[in-house]
This record gives C-alpha cells, sequence and structure tokens, in this order.
C-alpha cells in the first residue's frame, strides 16, 4: 500500500458529498492525513539525497529514515521501498510510516469486519474484482451475469468502484443487476467504509452473488480488506507477462487469477505459459482461468468456480 496515497473519501452514487460526510463513522479524512504529517522525528539529510553511488554489491538498508532505499550494481540503479514499512516517503521515518499505515489499515479491518459479518447474515458470497484499468473487469462482469442469470440459477448485485463517472454501474444495469456506483474522487481504491454505504444503497437478496469491482490500479486495492471472501485479479493478455513479478501484492493477496482477452493472443507476442508461471512464482496456490469476456471461452468454468466457492461457505457457515 502506498500509505500516502492520498485519497479521498468516496462519494456512494445517490448521495452527495456534503451527505455523506455528515456520517461520522470516526473515519472520514483519515486517508488524506499521511503525507501532510510532519512528525517531531523526521529527519532531513543534507548531501546524501539519492544521487549517491555505492560500489557493486555494496547494498545497504537505511531504517529510520526516510529515504530507506538501495543501490545496485553499475547502473545506479535505485529500489525504494527496502526500509521496514516497504515504501519510503519524502522524509517521514520508517516507524511513522508503519504508524499511519497500521492506523488505516486497522480501521479499515473494522469496516470490513463489519461487512463480511453483514454479507455473513444474508449467506452472500462476495467477491472483489482488482486489476489494472481496462482489463476488462465491466465487461467480465457483464457477460457472467448474463451467463448465470440466464438459466436463472443466478442472483447477483453490483458495487462498482472508479475514480469519476457512473459509466460501468450503467453497463451493469443494462444486464438488469442492481449496481450501485461508489466515486472515490482522488482515491486510487475502494475501503470497507465506502463498501459498507454501498451495502445500505444496493438490493441484495439472501444468498446473492455480491460483485464488487475496484478501481482500476494494481497497487493500493491489494492492501485494503472490504469484507470479502476471495479477491479475484483480472489480467489481460495485452498487459505482459511480467506484471505478476512487477506487482506481486496484488496477486499475492488474490484467490484466483483470470487471464483475460484470450481472444486477442493471436495477435500479441505473449506467452501465455509464461503469464501462467509468473503467476505461481508470486503465488504458488493461485488459481488461474483464461477467458474471454468477449467469445465467452472460459466462462464456465470462472462461474463453476463461484458457484463452489460459495457452497463451500454455506457448508462451513452451516456447520459453525
Ligand atoms: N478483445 C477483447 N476485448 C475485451 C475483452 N474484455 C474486455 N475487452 C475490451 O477491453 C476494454 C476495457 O474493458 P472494460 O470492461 O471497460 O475494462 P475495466 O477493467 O472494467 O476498465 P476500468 O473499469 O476502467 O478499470 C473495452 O474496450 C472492452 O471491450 C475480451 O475478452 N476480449
Ligand atoms: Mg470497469
Amino acid at each position: 500500500m502506498c500509505t500516502v496515497c492520498g485519497c479521498g473519501t468516496g462519494s456512494v452514487e445517490g448521495q452527495s458529498h456534503d451527505h455523506h460526510h455528515d456520517h461520522h463513522h470516526g473515519h472520514g479524512h483519515q486517508h488524506g492525513h499521511g503525507g501532510h504529517h510532519h512528525h517531531g522525528h523526521d529527519h532531513h539529510h543534507h548531501g546524501a539525497g539519492h544521487t549517491h553511488r555505492h560500489d557493486e554489491g555494496d547494498s545497504h538498508h537505511h531504517h529510520g529514515d526516510g529515504h530507506a532505499h538501495d543501490h545496485h550494481g553499475d547502473h545506479g540503479d535505485i529500489h525504494f521501498g527496502q526500509g521496514a514499512a516497504g515504501v519510503a516517503v519524502g522524509n517521514m521515518s520508517q516507524e511513522r510510516l508503519i504508524e499511519i499505515e497500521t492506523g488505516i489499515l486497522s480501521e479499515n479491518d473494522r469496516y470490513a469486519a463489519a461487512n463480511r459479518a453483514r454479507l455473513a447474515g444474508q449467506g452472500v458470497f462476495a467477491v472483489n474484482l482488482v486489476s489494472s484499468p481496462g482489463s476488462g473487469k465491466t465487461t467480465l462482469l457483464c457477460a457472467t451475469i448474463r451467463a448465470m442469470t440466464a438459466d436463472g440459477g443466478g442472483d447477483v448485485a453490483v458495487i462498482e468502484g472508479d475514480q469519476q463517472t457512473t459509466n460501468d454501474a450503467d453497463r451493469i444495469r443494462e444486464t438488469g443487476a442492481p449496481a450501485v456506483q461508489v466515486n472515490t474522487g482522488k482515491g486510487c481504491h475502494l475501503d470497507g467504509h465506502m463498501v459498507g454505504h454501498a451495502l445500505e444503497h444496493l438490493h441484495l437478496h439472501d444468498g446473492a452473488t455480491l460483485f464488487i469491482e475496484n478501481v482500476g490500479n494494481l497497487v493500493c486495492p491489494a492492501a485494503f480488506d472490504l469484507g470479502e471472501d476471495a479477491k479475484v485479479a483480472i489480467l489481460s493478455v495485452t498487459e505482459g507477462e511480467d506484471k505478476p513479478l512487477k506487482y506481486p501484492d496484488m496477486f499475492t493477496a488474490a484467490r484466483i487469477a483470470l487471464l483475460n482477452k484470450i481472444d486477442l493472443a493471436p495477435h500479441c507476442d505473449v506467452d501465455l505459459d509464461l503469464y501462467e508461471a509468473n503467476l505461481r512464482r508470486v503465488n504458488p496456490t493461485i488459481e488461474i482461468i483464461r477467458v474471454s469476456a468477449r467469445t465467452g471461452e472460459g466462462l464456465d468454468q470462472w462461474i463453476g468456480w463461484l458457484r463452489s466457492e460459495a457452497a463451500a461457505k454455506r457448508l462451513a457457515q452451516a456447520a459453525e
């Protein structure tokens, strides 16, 4: 998680910002605070900065300063995020960054736990769809909903997360499924609080499947529990086989990956086996299904996964 991504609070469709802010959930503007805190023990390095070089193999960790980074090899490559917090932000200390991140995430976890309890109470199975922008989340969701509801065996609802516009919720509603759009403003991810509000506005039947489409972003959504049963990572063949290696947190957090736009594979220089191998390098237990939202390839397998996971949840709940 980037800790100081400057995320504001979102607005739930149908509510004004004012209305949203009128809710006193003790959450409010917490995300925006991180970047503006100048804590007493933060300090500046004079003359050190980011330009100094180290000899081959001489990589070291700076703990307790904001410049946690390594230098490797002859090229001057710089690796930030080597300190305890895993991220470098200005002159903020690693301890302070951990403090901020822990505060944000524990607050989020309380909302997520409330969402999870509410969904469990209704026997709802919920998935959180995470991916980079444009990988095909909404297209895949529309195709999935049409397939699930065509046989009369599916009751579904959708929460859509985007920075701006209600385009995706409008697209979902065209399928006949209920959808609520959450606009996150400058926020780069959905959080538990936003989803809690959206649930208040969503027509969600007992036993339904809830799809939460997160903001297109391969980084921050990985860190935020929304109360879902599983994170589903969507990748498209056009993005490149190396994405799991470059953005590992997302694929570590996901239970299953859908490799979408498989219809385009013959037109791209993509090695699908390498794509899958890279996914398994960062997450050895991840399930992978090759799909095409356009042709419908793989949809049966994906819907089969959803149904068997939902059934497993019901069984586990009944056994409690
Ligand atoms: N050929 C092909 N195109 C696809 C497929 N799935 C999605 N697309 C196209 O990819 C583009 C992006 O699709 P969206 O469904 O809007 O992607 P998204 O992930 O919801 O995008 P954001 O919500 O903006 O992050 C659109 O032009 C879709 O038509 C697919 O399986 N095959
Ligand atoms: Mg979308």
